[in-house]
């Protein structure tokens, strides 16, 4: 671990009284359209500085209990599979320990590496994600460890059917016969636009039902760009940060064991936009984390 010169809101944690962990992964080689999000953490770490720490939402605050900020994961640049063999033991260790951690990316590839780090440790958790994409190729120009692999990657360590993909709209068409015949559970934008958030949340719940343990991550492209520009590979036509949020806070209950943000690059990032709603969507799901473990 790396400590950074800026902690998730200006404060540091008191890692006995809190579970939660916010953890930097700042790795962005895959990417397969612009890179940047090597820089996201610093960014997020430094926007979440001055949002306030109450939720509407919830109705308290973080204040009182602050996550502890872990610093930054060591990661190689250019090697995947050497960042994944560190974020997977980082992962680990954070989950044999109890912890409920949430990662700042970097770009996609690092969930695979916490997935294989919570089934080290023993919990086979359900995947929940927010992307534009469906990240199911098997490759992508002959590399298997490409951010568009991600999901593909993870539904060899962990059952397809475990996997819901959320807010979806940019596909191959090979990836989603693919997805199809694996039986992926995914939820296009189209498909979204003509239902109720209402009924949104109760299909992603209702898919959820059977699940022990719960991991989120939300790829920042699942976003509208005119919300969040500044992403690795923006896709017109995303959701709204209302919509997200209110799902997060309808979904997210006792079983989450831990939960990324990625993607995000302040590289091309006008007025740190994009941060800033990273930051806001971290704060609120350490908030909704943090009433479901009882420790606020
Ligand atoms: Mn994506």
């Amino acid at each position: 671990m790396i400590r950074t010169p800026y902690t998730f809101l200006g404060v540091q944690g008191d890692p006995v009284k809190t579970r939660l962990s916010i953890v930097g992964i700042p790795f962005d080689s895959t990417n397969s359209f612009r890179g940047g999000s090597r820089f996201a953490p610093i960014h997020i770490r430094v926007a979440s500085q001055s949002l306030e720490t109450y939720s509407f939402r919830a109705g308290v605050s973080l204040d009182m209990n602050p996550p502890y900020d872990e610093g930054d994961i060591a990661v190689v640049h250019g090697n995947a599979e050497l960042t994944l063999r560190n974020i997977a033991s980082v992962s680990e260790e954070l989950f044999r320990a109890g912890r409920t951690p949430l990662f700042m990316g970097g770009d996609h590839t690092i969930t695979y590496g916490v997935i294989e780090g919570a089934l080290r440790a023993g919990i086979k958790p359900c995947l929940l994600v927010f992307d534009a994409h469906l990240d199911f190729r098997k490759e992508y120009l002959g590399y298997k460890w490409s951010h568009a692999c991600v999901i593909r990657r993870v539904s060899e360590i962990i059952s397809t059917s475990d996997i819901t993909v959320v807010g979806v709209r940019a596909v191959d068409k090979d990836e989603l016969r693919e997805a199809k015949i694996q039986g992926l559970t995914y939820l296009p934008i189209t498909e979204i636009n003509k239902t109720t958030s209402r009924d949104v949340s109760s299909r992603i719940s209702n898919k959820l039902a059977s699940c022990e343990k719960i991991y989120i991550s939300v790829d920042m492209d699942s976003i509208d760009p005119s919300y969040a520009p500044g992403v690795a590979t923006p896709e017109p036509e995303g959701l709204t940060p209302t919509f997200i949020l209110n799902l997060l806070h309808t979904l997210i209950d006792k079983r989450i064991i831990g939960f990324d943000i990625v993607e995000v690059d302040p590289t091309v990032d006008p007025s740190d936009i994009t941060s800033f709603l990273a930051a806001r969507i971290m704060i609120e799901v350490a908030i909704y984390a943090s009433i479901a473990k009882k420790l606020i």
